[in-house]
C-alpha cells in the first residue's frame, strides 16, 4: 500500500472546511487509491471546535484516512505538506476599505507562504481558496522563493462550475455536454466567463446561445455575482460548493483533465494572453502528469478582450496595494 498524502487544510473549522473534510477524507480529492493524513491549521480560538471536527471525521470510518493533526502553529500545519489547501482568511467586515482587507489578509499569507518554504514537500501543490484569493496566492508565494512559482493557485474553480451549470440550464442540456468553459481574471465580481471558446455537444457554445442580451446582461453578472446571490438566499455565503470546487480543482491538477476539455485555474501568468507575468489570474489550463499548462492560441475577441483586461486591471491594482503594503 502507498504512504499516505499529506494534506494540510487552513481554517479547517470553517463552513468550507467542514464540508471538505470529509470528502478529503472519503478520497474524493486525490482518488480512491490514495491514503490522506489530514493537517489541520485554526486560530488558537477556533482549535477547540477543529477537534470536533476531527471527532466526527473519526467516526467516519474512512478507510482512506491515516490520521488527523491540529496545529495553531503554520510551521508546523505545513511540515511534509503535499496538498495545501488555504481557506482560512479574515473576511471583509462593515467599515472596511480594501487596503485594511489586504493588509489583514498579509499578515495570514505572509507566514504561511513562509512556513510552506520551511517545511513543505518538494511536491507540495497550494490552492488558495480564502479571500481575495488570487491576490492572497500571490502574497504566499512572494515568501516562498525556493518553491517552484506554478504551485501557487487560486480558486476560481467554482466560478468556472457555475457557468458551466447557467449555460447548461440555457440551452436545456445536461453539464456534461458542456465542455471548454473558461473564467479569466480576478475571482471577484470583474471576473470573465467566456462561452465563445466553450463547446455544446461539440457546438460553439456562443453560436448555440446567439443571444447577446442573454450573455451580457443575464450570464455574465450572474456567475459573477452568484456568490451574493447564495449569501442573500441562504443567510450564509457559498460552503459545500466550494468545497466541490477545490476537490475538483485538487482532482484535476493531480490526475490530469480529461481528453478533448480543460478547467480553469487561477495560476501566475506567463504573460499569456496579455496578462502580465507573475500575476495570478485565471486560465483555461490542461493538468497532465501532475502538472498544467496555460491552453494557448485560443481566439479572444474585442468582447472578451475588454472583459478580460478590465479584470486584470483589477489584479494589478490589487498587486500594487500589496506591494506598496510590502507585502510582496
Ligand atoms: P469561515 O469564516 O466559516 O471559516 C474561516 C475559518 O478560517 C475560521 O474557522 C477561522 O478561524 C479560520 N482562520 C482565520 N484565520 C486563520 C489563520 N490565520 N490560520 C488558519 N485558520 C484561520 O469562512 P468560509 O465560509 O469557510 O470561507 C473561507 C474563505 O473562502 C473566505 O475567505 C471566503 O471568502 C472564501 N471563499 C472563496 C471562494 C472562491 O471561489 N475562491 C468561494 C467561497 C468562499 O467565499
Amino acid at each position: 500500500t502507498q504512504a499516505p498524502v499529506n494534506v494540510t487544510v487552513t481554517g479547517a473549522a470553517g463552513q468550507i472546511g467542514y464540508a471538505l473534510l470529509f470528502r478529503i477524507a472519503s478520497g474524493q480529492l486525490l482518488g480512491q487509491d490514495k491514503p490522506v493524513r489530514l493537517r489541520l491549521l485554526e486560530i488558537p480560538q477556533a482549535v477547540k471546535a477543529a477537534e470536533g471536527t476531527a471527532l466526527e471525521l473519526e467516526d467516519g470510518a474512512f478507510p482512506l484516512l491515516a490520521g488527523i493533526d491540529i496545529f495553531d502553529d503554520p510551521k508546523q500545519a505545513f511540515e511534509g505538506a503535499n496538498i495545501a489547501l488555504l481557506v482560512g482568511a479574515r473576511p471583509r467586515t462593515k467599515g472596511m476599505e480594501r487596503g485594511d482587507l489586504l493588509e489583514a489578509n498579509g499578515g495570514i499569507f505572509k507566514p504561511q507562504g513562509e512556513a510552506i518554504n520551511a517545511g513543505a514537500a518538494d511536491d507540495i501543490k497550494v490552492l488558495v481558496v480564502g479571500n481575495p484569493a488570487n491576490t492572497n496566492a500571490l502574497i504566499a508565494k512572494a515568501h516562498a522563493p525556493d518553491v517552484p512559482a506554478e504551485r501557487f493557485t487560486a480558486m476560481t474553480r467554482l466560478d468556472h462550475n457555475r457557468a458551466i451549470a447557467q449555460l447548461a440550464k440555457k440551452l436545456g442540456v445536461s453539464v456534461s455536454d458542456i465542455k471548454k468553459m473558461t473564467i479569466w481574471g480576478n475571482h471577484s465580481a470583474t471576473q470573465y466567463p467566456d462561452i465563445f471558446n466553450a463547446e455544446v455537444k461539440g457546438q460553439n457554445a456562443a453560436e448555440a446561445v446567439n443571444d447577446r442580451e442573454w450573455l451580457e446582461n443575464e450570464f455574465i453578472p450572474r456567475v459573477a455575482k452568484r456568490g451574493a446571490e447564495i449569501i442573500e438566499a441562504r443567510g450564509a455565503s457559498s460552503a459545500a460548493s466550494a468545497a466541490n470546487a477545490a476537490i475538483d480543482h485538487i482532482y484535476n491538477w493531480v490526475n490530469g483533465t480529461p481528453e478533448g476539455d480543460w478547467v480553469s485555474m487561477g495560476v501566475p501568468s506567463d504573460g499569456s494572453y496579455g496578462v502580465p507575468e507573475g500575476l495570478i489570474s485565471s486560465f483555461p489550463v490542461v493538468c497532465k502528469n501532475g502538472s498544467y499548462e496555460i491552453v494557448q492560441g485560443l481566439e479572444i475577441n474585442e468582447f472578451s478582450r475588454a472583459r478580460i483586461d478590465a479584470s486584470v486591471a483589477e489584479l494589478v491594482e490589487e498587486r500594487d496595494a500589496v506591494t506598496k503594503l510590502g507585502l510582496v
